[in-house]
């Protein structure tokens, strides 16, 4: 690669333990975890995954991101050769065995080897692969002054497409996404759908603040449906809070007096400038910042 996207982002920082692998029923050091150069995962992105939170050696909301691999397992064709309760079992087994209190799950379902041809009948087995490690968060100064953004013009797939929906192995418009944002100097990046709507970010979602009312993309659009989305609408709802799922367009974020966005990795973090605009007061707001306590809270506890 070359110019600017050269190096390592500023904040990257070293692994101090090993991670912990395991691939279809057996661990694997670092060195020896390989998978096939005719796993249709690496030739076609002929696969799905799930990245998980464990806090306090507990999993965050496993239900919702089993749920959710499954579905996209589905609707990708891709028999997941281990029912939900084994998948438990494992996650709850690999999580022990790497002994990192507060982890990052990565669980991965390829469609397994194949032929160099894409037709997936070729592939017998898929493979399932589940990596537990220390999870990167954004560095603190951006929790306490927020992301900068653009708005990509790399669109999110179409709907009718590859669905946002299915959490699959391609995310080349996401990476192409985050390249633009690397090219124009800032944290993030807003993408819009083909229609000109906003989507999400490149791998999280996105949320406004106006007049006191979050408002967030409907679900069954052209995004991912985040677990870190779902529970942050249910505790602005216990917080009471008026909450709409409605399509946003650009006017309604540079008008916000608040935007955020969500994740696993992330949890709520703020947005304070997009397309070089500030957004509101220009420093995280009261509303983010309570949602992103409440969500700790909530996490912590173990739910
Ligand atoms: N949208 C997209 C496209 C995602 O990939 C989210 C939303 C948020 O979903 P959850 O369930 O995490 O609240 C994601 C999350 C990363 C990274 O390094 C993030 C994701 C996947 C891979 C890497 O930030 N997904």
């Amino acid at each position: 690669m070359t110019g600017r996207f050269q190096g390592k982002a500023s904040w990257v920082s070293f692994r101090t333990m090993a991670p912990t692998i395991w691939i279809d029923g057996k661990y694997c050091d670092e060195a020896n975890a390989k998978i096939s150069v005719f796993d249709h995962g690496l030739l076609y992105g002929d696969g799905v995954f799930e990245g998980i939170r464990v806090y306090n050696r507990r999993i965050f909301r496993l239900h919702q991101h089993l749920d959710r691999l499954y579905a996209s397992a589905k609707a990708a064709w891709i028999e997941i050769p281990l029912a939900r309760d084994a998948m438990d079992r494992v996650l709850g087994e690999v999580v022990a065995k790497s002994g990192i209190a507060d982890a990052y799950i990565r669980l991965i379902v390829t469609r397994g080897i194949g032929d160099l041809g894409l037709d997936p009948r070729k592939c017998s087995n898929p493979s399932v692969i589940c990596i537990v490690d220390h999870i990167q968060l954004w560095p603190p100064d951006r929790y306490e002054k927020g992301l900068t953004a653009v708005s990509a013009a790399t669109p999110v797939n179409h709907r009718e497409s590859l669905s946002p929906r299915i959490k699959s192995l391609n995310y080349l418009s996401h990476i192409l996404a985050k390249v633009e944002g690397i090219a124009a100097g800032v944290d993030e990046v807003v993408m819009l759908d083909s229609a000109g709507l906003v989507a999400e970010a490149s791998g999280m979602n996105l949320f406004v603040v106006a007049n006191g009312t979050l408002k967030t993309p409907p679900a069954y659009g052209g995004i991912l449906r985040g677990v870190t989305r779902d529970a942050v609408l249910e505790l602005a709802r216990e917080a009471t809070y008026g909450v709409e799922e409605v399509p946003l367009n650009r006017y309604d974020l540079y008008t916000a007096n608040e935007l955020f966005l969500t994740g696993t990795a992330a949890e709520v973090i703020g947005v304070t400038k997009l397309d070089a605009r500030t957004i509101g007061a220009g420093v995280p707001g009261p509303v983010t910042k309570e949602l992103a306590r409440r969500f700790k809270a909530l996490a912590t506890r173990g739910d």
